[in-house]
């Protein structure tokens, strides 16, 4: 079914997730593919000219990393207090090049940026909450005040970030579109407590979230 959607600029909003070098070809935590939304994120900052940005923005120890754990590797499995975490290669060091939004997005339109993953000690996938699922990062406060409650949310990856960030937006109440064309997904293994990619789409439909394509907003 071909969906498409009508902007109503006093309600809507793009959000872009992630959309930094360090998860794209040739960054630390590389998605296939993931420098290939730059341009139809463009293209959606022209048709919806209202944003908000993520940034994923570890300190150079963080706990989501693989080698702050002795004899792990990357994309295993390990039990922190909040629950399982995925171990992940270093990505998304707090100031490096590579953590910022990538330097052909038109930041024009992003009103706001949020920067998660910053506490050592704390992994953080959604833009509404970390990982414990009760740390807020205010993105919801700001949201609100503003009167915003559609949200089109595109990004990296499809699986982690953007699948925990259309999760918690439907729990809190939001609408959700999530547009699939300007997403890409890491794609990992099924695993106990590690998110596939058919997972991540089940559980989103489930819960309400509409998986649109870019060309189908207006
Ligand atoms: C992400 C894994 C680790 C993401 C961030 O942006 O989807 N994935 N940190
Ligand atoms: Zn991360």
């Amino acid at each position: 079914m071909e969906i498409s959607m009508r902007i109503d600029i006093a309600h809507d909003i793009l959000g872009l997730v992630d959309v930094q070098p360090t998860f794209m070809p040739g960054g630390e935590l590389p998605v296939a593919g993931g420098d290939g939304i730059v341009p139809v994120v463009n293209r959606l900052l022209t048709t919806l000219p209202r944003a908000f940005a993520t940034q994923d923005w570890h300190p150079a120890d963080h706990v989501s990393f693989a080698s702050q754990h002795r004899g792990r590797a990357p994309f295993e499995m390990i039990e922190l207090s909040y629950g399982p975490q995925v171990l992940w290669p270093d990505h998304a060091i707090a100031g490096s090049g590579n953590a910022a939004i990538h330097r052909d997005i038109d930041q024009g339109p992003i009103e706001v940026i949020i920067r998660k993953g910053c506490d050592r000690e704390l992994d953080s996938y959604s833009t509404f909450f970390e990982n414990d699922r009760r740390t807020p990062t205010g993105l919801d406060g700001w949201l609100r005040q503003r009167g915003l409650s559609r949200l089109f949310l595109c990004g990296l990856a499809t699986d982690f970030c953007v699948a925990w960030s259309a999760e918690d937006a439907v729990r809190l109440g939001y609408e959700v579109f999530l547009i699939e064309d300007a997403c890409r997904g890491i794609g990992l293994p099924a695993a106990p407590g590690r998110t596939t990619m058919d997972d991540a789409r089940q559980r989103l439909l489930g819960l309400g979230v509409t998986f649109i394509n870019s060309d189908g907003i207006a």
